[in-house]
């Protein structure tokens, strides 16, 4: 079982807090397909990904970069047993999307890319480790359920 500090909880928590899940999902995930295009075979029937400005607009994708946040949030709420919380999703994942589990921290990524830009100097250094260690504990979850 992951162990967790106050501190890191408390940094994770107040990151969360400060998250406008629409537009930080919508531009982690449109990050994810423009910096790593092969993530966008995943999302055929998500209409025009044709370049980075169809991506941005893409109301699709907005929908579900914000998806993907509140399936973070489930993270949050559920810290003491994240890999429980997360083991029908890995599934799906895996045996219905058939996502390359090594797209995970691709996204993972990015996203950390969206939180440090937009949180500028509040994103410390022991914020960065701690919500670093938060997705690195919902990406091994999210793999879980492969092989
Ligand atoms: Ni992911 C569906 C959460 C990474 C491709 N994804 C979901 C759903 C959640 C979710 C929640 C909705 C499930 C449901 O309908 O029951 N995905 C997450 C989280 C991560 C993640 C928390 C964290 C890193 N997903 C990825 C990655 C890819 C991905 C990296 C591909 C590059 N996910 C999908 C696809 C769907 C999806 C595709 C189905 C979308 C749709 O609606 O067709």
């Amino acid at each position: 079982m992951v162990k967790w500090t106050a501190e890191e909880r408390a940094a994770i928590q107040g990151v969360f807090a400060k998250l406008d899940y629409q537009s930080v999902g919508r531009d982690s995930l449109a990050r994810c397909m423009i910096v790593y295009p092969w993530t966008q075979r995943y999302f055929g029937g998500f209409g025009n990904l044709y370049n980075a400005s169809a991506i941005l607009a893409n109301p699709m994708v907005a929908a579900h970069g914000m998806v993907v946040l509140q399936g973070l949030e489930k993270a949050l709420k559920n810290m003491d047993d994240i890999k429980k919380t997360y083991a029908s999703l890995s599934e799906l994942h895996s045996e219905k999307l058939h996502v390359d589990p090594g797209n995970f921290q691709l996204l993972a990524d990015c996203l950390t890319v969206v939180v440090a830009a937009r949180m500028g100097t509040e994103f410390t250094q022991s914020v960065h480790a701690a919500w670093h260690k938060f997705l690195s504990v919902v990406v091994s979850a999210l793999t879980k359920e492969y092989y």
